[in-house]
């Protein structure tokens, strides 16, 4: 069985939270606290040197850092990892444009402005530009799904998954949707695909409620 070393309040880590609960696959999960320095520990950085989450154990000592990485992984042979030589590009080209454009603004926004007390303070210098890069990545976004329900292979796949964690928290992170009204209606056309879990869900809730 999977080890996945997550933070319930990433959203990298809730992009591997939820394509498991689509996929039905039973895994362990450890949570890491990056804000208590969790990732810091010899033990940690022997898994990952890095010292970040997601990390998931793939094997007994087999371990495959990198959300958009592990995606790939845990999809592969399934309808949400496209198999189509161009469709895969595609689907790569938006987890790309994830990493590059929307992680380092709205996602670092998030985790400074929500998680890390007083980060609005630590951050001042950065907010500009994150606010700037921030609505450049959901403009693009907004484009494409002006004529597009979705980000690849014209169906629900990795990229979107990829794409939802930091959008659909964006709000949290003060960035206004009100403009981008694709986005909002692709939001909810995401929350609404089988076996959608959000971003509070753990595997240890449903065994609790179970
Ligand atoms: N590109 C990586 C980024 C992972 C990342 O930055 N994780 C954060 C939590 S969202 C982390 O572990 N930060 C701790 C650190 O950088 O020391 C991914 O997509 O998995």
């Amino acid at each position: 069985m999977y080890t996945l070393y997550s933070m319930q309040r990433s959203g990298n880590c809730y992009k591997v939270r939820l394509a498991l609960a689509q996929l039905r696959i039973p895994y362990r999960l450890v949570e890491i606290d990056i804000l208590k320095g969790e990732n810091g520990t010899p033990e940690f950085r022997a898994k990952n040197p890095s010292g970040r989450v997601p990390l998931l154990e793939v094997a007994a000592g087999r371990y495959l850092p990198e959300s958009n990485a592990i995606l790939w992984y845990i999809a592969g042979g399934t309808p949400l990892a496209p198999d189509d030589r161009f469709e895969r590009a595609e689907a790569l080209r938006w987890m790309f444009f994830e990493q590059n454009s929307m992680e380092p603004s709205i996602g670092a926004a998030y985790f400074w402005l929500t998680l890390v007390r007083g980060g609005r303070d630590l951050k001042m210098h950065a907010i500009e530009g994150w606010t700037e890069s921030g609505y450049g990545a959901l403009g693009v976004m907004e484009e494409h799904l002006e004529t597009n329900r979705f980000f690849a292979a014209d169906r629900y796949t990795i990229a979107d998954i990829a794409l939802y964690a930091y959008t659909h928290i964006a709000e949290q992170a003060g960035f206004d949707l009100s403009g981008f009204p694709s986005i909002r209606t692709w939001l909810r056309r995401v929350a609404a695909q089988p076996r959608h879990v959000t971003m509070e869900w753990s595997p240890t809730l449903l065994e609790a409620a179970g």
